[in-house]
């Protein structure tokens, strides 16, 4: 049995070893291969180029290397029939709890804004705000939205959240669907993006999205960039609607040099390293899946192509 790893030098390296350790029946090829195609069961794959896929006649799952899997979708000669399955790993998911506990906490406790202080040599208190003041909303329910919000639950803040079908969750007051958007986003201080990008889903934070939080709301974008509209940010940065904004993720990536961003003192960026992909971790959720492919039992975290995520 032989899988295909695409990804940079580094990771792939990361991902033979790790694979090796954990299945070492496994056969491993990185990309590009140039053996025969039709001995390729599996990939595991991060932004494959176009068609790629297409090429291997004999694959039985697409591994993707990341959570989302829009650089998947967005091909147009993806093979079909052959299932494709998104990552799900305790690593990714602890990373980007990390990252969005540190993002929310920046804002609830002013740091950009002491930071531009100490630029200017100002000595000043920000009245402090209770975190149960606040409101933190979720946009996305998932694996990764649901831990994070678990996680920032012991601060004390008021949690919400917004997904596409009805939730229950202990301590977050639930949202869907369109009618439950406005409502979600009226009472949301700091609102966070872990949304998969899709037809639906891109171009959500927008001047009307912005409009319906309270002034001086603050904005947190894990999920894609295509999910922002970067000038209605800008613009709503400018109005004070809203405060600031934490950014890892862009329309353009690398984000081009002369981006206002770059330089804009409202905005904290990172480059698209919210979370990462752990080989270590992430093999034994690949590993687990090809065994029960191979055990004709059903894999997990399948994704819906026709829903696109
Ligand atoms: P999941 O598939 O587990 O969760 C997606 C959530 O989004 C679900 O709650 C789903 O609702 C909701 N959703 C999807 N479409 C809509 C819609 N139209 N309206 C309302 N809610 C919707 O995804 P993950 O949590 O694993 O990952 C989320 C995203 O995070 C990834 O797709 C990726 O883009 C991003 N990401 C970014 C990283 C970074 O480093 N910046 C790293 C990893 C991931 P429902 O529950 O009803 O189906
Ligand atoms: C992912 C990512 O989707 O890293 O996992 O963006």
């Amino acid at each position: 049995m032989a899988l295909l790893i695409k990804t940079d030098i580094d990771r792939g390296n990361a991902w033979l070893a790790a694979l090796a350790e954990s299945y070492p029946e496994l056969t491993t090829h990185t990309w590009p291969y140039d053996g025969d195609p039709a001995e390729i069961d599996y990939a595991l794959v991060w932004q494959p180029p176009e068609g790629e896929l297409l090429r291997y006649p004999n694959l039985k799952a697409i591994f993707s290397i990341g959570a989302g899997i829009d650089h998947l979708a967005s091909d147009p000669a993806l093979p079909e029939g052959v299932p494709v399955v998104r990552m799900v790993e305790p690593g990714l998911t602890a990373g980007m709890s990390e990252y969005v506990t540190l993002a929310v906490l920046n804002h609830h406790r002013f740091i950009q804004a002491y930071a531009r202080q100490r630029q200017d040599k100002i000595w000043e208190e920000i009245p402090q705000i209770a975190a149960g003041a606040r409101q933190v909303g979720m946009l996305g329910l998932g694996v990764l939205g649901r831990d994070a919000l678990e996680k920032l639950a012991p601060f004390g803040f008021r949690l919400a959240g917004w997904s596409r079908t009805p939730k229950s969750i202990t301590g977050v007051t639930c949202f869907h669907g369109e009618e439950g958007l406005v409502e979600f986003l009226a009472e949301t201080d700091i609102l966070v993006c872990l949304l998969p990008l899709t037809p639906e889903t891109e171009g959500i934070l927008s001047r009307e999205t912005f409009e319906r939080l309270p002034r001086g709301a603050a904005v947190i974008n894990v999920g894609r960039g295509a999910h922002l509209v970067e000038e209605d940010l800008l613009a709503a940065l400018q109005s004070g609607q809203l405060s600031g904004a934490t950014l890892d993720v862009f329309n353009e990536e690398p984000l081009p040099g002369d981006h206002p961003f770059w330089d804009h003192p409202q905005v904290f960026m990172t480059p698209h390293v919210a979370s990462m992909t752990i080989p270590a971790t992430a093999c034994q959720a690949v590993v687990a899946n090809i065994h029960r492919l191979e055990a004709g039992e059903p894999l997990r975290h399948v994704v819906d192509m026709s829903r696109g995520y």
